[in-house]
């Protein structure tokens, strides 16, 4: 028998509940199971949970509760989500679980007697955000980014993965396996990481307590990206290894396409056929986060539908690239596609053939040149569909396919079967029409199953069929056989949705059940010294100009008088002010901070502004009647 279709999702932390952005990658995941299991495969699908770390440590620290109190409370909001959204995985791994905990260390020690992880000591920057050791250029796009804070300096005693030995066998893994990194972008991106060098990876830290201890040396805890890339393996039964197919963001990409080829390598594993890295959902231009309080939850959607977060997801989505998300773009997507596009085909189609011929779907005995011309493009858009839905491309497979839907409704227009039925001499042609829009609409249900389980049944048993449309496969499936049965009654398929009423209710904002903050901030940061605290050097400013930096919507150059002299200032007001309105207003100015280049423009210190991440920044006026250069302290 032939290996099963081994796919993956990345496992998550449990440092939050899940958001758009951690059930898409799983909606993907199981819509690609989905498709394959009506291929007629076999199939394993593994998702789960990754909970050791810093992260979590800190996240459960600041609730006052243990890592495994929250993982397991995270865990459960995790499961609940995928049972709603009739998820097909067949285990839920923790990376808490016994046997991946054994797993770990079982690897680590074959490695450490291999000679491929070895003790050294290491100095440098850590991101506790990323958990990673973070080289110099990475630092300084962090501190450019006003996320200094994340980093902190650490010199430990660490164990090293002798990544640096692979870099040759990785090089010609890319050149041997174009296909091992998907999209072809992301691939020459991995590709041009390891030409410019890989030095050996720390995996494991003293600095935390919260993971898997170092098999024979416990002071120390296996790095979480070694622990949570071994899920893969734990998780895989006897017959299924290797993966066919790892899906995971692009945030993740190296450490999948780097990192987890060279242990396996190590291991002397086989390799995962393709890592798959989709691209982010964005809220406006930020990447969603929970920091940046602009968060958007499955359970807001699923209101609609679980197959209608499915769809949105499948439709909108060009695996690979970014998309920004909108409420608004979700209804107009459901809307036009579901209620309007398929909804509205069905119900016309489905009473149709009710009304003009009591439930039975004719078989047509002539077709002019209209009628074949749809039934030849259907015979096209459905291998088609399978083609690129085979090449995970659901994007690109429902594009095709709701195109035809919309020249079905062109070619009902024209056909106008209406005035056919009032006359008999009309039925081959009235036959024909019907047979054809009911072939189609047997064709969707097949198609569209792995993306919309439920509404894929609901429309096949429209369809007057009492089997499970996901147990059919595409494979052999006749597009032109006749009818099964006569069709009953016909269900909507989607119900219209009143945007204008939900838009109000979806915008309020998300009031969270610990109701405790009600603020999106950071968490306090780490405490500095009074001295540490007094060599920033605050002043009191008036602006005398502004004037928008062109080509950016975020950006202000400003001239500020801060009394002993005038600077040039450059700051990231300009979604929340207008130039006009800044001119002659006192403002807080950091006067030490050394310059920097904003777009081409020495900025030379820095204005205080409070927000709460959701919230535009307000600036920090002082009272009316302080001066230029007064001294903030
Ligand atoms: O990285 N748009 O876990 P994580 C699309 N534990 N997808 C998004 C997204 C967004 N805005 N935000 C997150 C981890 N994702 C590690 C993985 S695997 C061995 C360990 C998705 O909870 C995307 O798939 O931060 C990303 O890779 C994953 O969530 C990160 O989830």
């Amino acid at each position: 028998m032939s290996k099963p279709f081994y796919i993956t999702t990345p496992i998550y932390y449990v440092n939050d509940r899940p958001h758009i952005g951690h059930t898409y990658t799983t909606v993907l995941a199981d819509v690609i199971a989905r498709f394959h299991r009506m291929r007629g495969e076999q199939v394993y699908f593994l998702t789960g949970t990754d909970e050791h770390g810093q992260k979590v440590e800190k996240a459960a620290a600041a609730r006052g509760i243990t890592p495994k109190q929250l993982a397991d409370e995270v865990v459960a909001n995790y499961t609940e989500l995928w049972k709603a959204m009739t998820m097909t995985h067949f285990r839920f791994i923790r990376t808490t679980d016994a046997d991946h905990k054994e797993q770990v260390q079982r690897l680590f020690k074959r490695l450490v007697d291999k000679g491929d992880i070895y003790k050294a000591t290491y100095k440098g920057l850590y991101s506790v955000s990323d958990e990673a050791y973070v080289t110099e250029t990475q630092a300084k796009e962090l501190q450019a980014q006003g996320l200094a804070h994340q980093l902190i300096e650490l010199e430990e005693e660490t164990y090293f993965f002798r990544l640096s030995a692979y870099q040759d066998r990785l090089l010609k893994l890319y050149e041997e396996h174009p296909e091992f990194v998907q999209p072809d972008f992301r691939f020459n991106e991995v590709k041009r990481f390891v030409e410019g060098g890989l030095q050996d990876l720390s995996i494991s830290r003293t600095s935390i307590s919260w993971g898997i201890p170092v098999p024979g040396d416990e002071k120390h805890v296996i790095y979480v990206w070694f622990d949570a890339l071994l899920n893969y393996l734990t998780g895989c039964p006897a017959n299924c290894w290797p993966p066919d197919l790892q899906i995971v963001g692009k945030d993740i990409l190296r450490f999948h396409a780097v990192y987890w080829p060279a242990f396996l390598m190590a291991a002397g594993m086989f390799l995962p056929e393709t890592i798959l890295a989709h691209g982010w959902w964005l809220m406006g231009e930020d990447k969603m986060s929970k920091s940046k309080g602009n968060v958007v939850r499955p359970d807001t959607l699923l209101r609609f539908g679980n197959d209608a977060l499915r769809f949105y997801f499948m439709r909108d989505m060009q695996v690979g690239h970014d998309r920004g998300f909108s409420y608004e773009g979700f209804m107009d997507r459901l809307n036009a596609d579901l209620a309007n596009g398929l909804g509205n085909l069905a119900s016309r189609t489905l009473s149709m053939i009710q009304r003009y011929r009591g439930g039975l779907v004719p078989m047509p005995t002539v077709m002019d040149e209209l009628d074949q011309a749809m039934a030849t493009q259907l015979l096209a858009v459905f291998p088609e569909y399978l083609e690129q839905a085979r090449a995970n491309n659901f994007h690109g497979a429902l594009d095709v396919l709701w195109a035809y839907l919309r020249t079905l409704d062109g070619y009902i227009v024209k056909a106008e079967p209406w005035k056919l039925a009032k006359d008999p001499a009309n039925d081959p042609k009235l036959d024909a029409v019907l047979a054809i829009l009911y072939r189609a609409l047997r064709a969707t249900a097949l198609l569209v199953a792995p993306v919309m389980p439920e509404l894929a049944q609901t429309l096949w048993e429209g369809l007057g069929h009492s089997t499970k449309v996901a147990e059919t496969t595409f494979h052999g499936f006749a597009l032109d056989g006749p009818a099964i049965g006569p069709i009953g009654e016909s269900k909507p398929l989607f119900q219209r949705i009143d945007k204008e009423k939900e838009m109000s209710e979806l915008l309020a904002p998300e009031t969270p059940a610990d109701a405790k903050p009600s603020l999106d901030v950071p968490e306090i940061r780490e405490t500095v010294e009074a001295d540490t605290f007094f060599k920033v050097d605050l002043r009191v400013g008036r602006i005398l100009e502004a004037e928008r930096v062109p080509k950016s919507d975020k950006l202000i150059k400003m001239k500020v008088d801060i009394g002993l002299e005038q600077r040039t200032i450059v700051g990231g007001i300009g979604k929340a002010y207008e130039p006009a309105e800044l001119v002659n207003r006192l403002v807080v100015v950091v006067a030490n901070l050394a310059p920097r280049k904003l777009m081409g423009i020495e900025s030379h210190g820095m204005l205080l502004a409070a927000s709460d991440n959701a919230s535009k920044p307000y600036l920090i006026a002082p009272p009316a009647d302080a001066m230029p250069g007064f001294l903030v302290k």
